[in-house]
């Protein structure tokens, strides 16, 4: 029997949360994902090893549409996530400036021990480098254990990095609080 995981992406409209998510879980990426309506929700598998010992993960991986506005919708979304992907676009400097409004929201449901990783998206793309800079400040002041990454659903740059150090996480916490 796989682990089951839940992880929710979150992010302003058009960052490429959906992208990601679809490029990861079915392999491909698409220019053309329509605006994500309502939730949508895909799964993953995948092995992670801890201690020499290999654990299958099933992951699923929650994408909220334009509804993130309404707190009840978001709350139920948020409800028992395990993880959470916040992305912002590298080349849009406020969604960068909205991630900490997207964080403050989800340490407000699902309290302040959540892993949490920061996700510069579209690496592909040219971007003024300040905005990392920005970004992994931004990162450390937020809470000292966030990761904070570059990369791109397109080409699919740190893709499988994101999402194995989450499960990696997740999964570590599980076993240190059943032990
Ligand atoms: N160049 C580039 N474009 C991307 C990337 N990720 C998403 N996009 C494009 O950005 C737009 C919004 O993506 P989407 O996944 O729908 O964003 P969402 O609203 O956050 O779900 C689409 O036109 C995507 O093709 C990326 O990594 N690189
Ligand atoms: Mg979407």
């Amino acid at each position: 029997m796989p682990i089951k995981i839940k992880l929710c992406v979150l992010g302003d409209p058009s960052v490429g949360k959906t992208s990601l998510i679809r490029h990861y879980c079915e392999g491909f990426f698409k220019e053309d994902y329509l605006s994500t309506i309502g939730v949508d929700f895909n799964r993953k598998t995948m092995d992670i090893d801890i201690n020499g010992e290999t654990n299958q993960v099933m992951m699923t991986i929650w994408d909220i549409g334009g509804q993130t506005l309404w707190a009840a919708v978001r709350r139920n979304y948020l409800n028992g996530a395990q993880g959470i992907l916040l992305l912002f676009d590298l080349t849009n400097r406020s969604s960068l400036s909205h991630i900490r409004d997207w964080f403050m929201d989800v340490t407000n449901v699902l309290g302040d021990q959540v892993p949490i990783s920061i996700i510069g998206n579209k690496s592909d793309l040219e971007f003024n480098p300040n905005v990392n800079t920005i970004a992994k400040d931004l990162c450390s002041t937020l809470r000292a254990d966030l990761r904070c990454y570059t990369a791109s659903a397109k080409v699919g740059t740190n893709m499988d990095q994101v999402f194995e150090d989450m499960a990696l996480e997740i999964l570590t916490k599980i076993k240190e609080e059943s032990e």
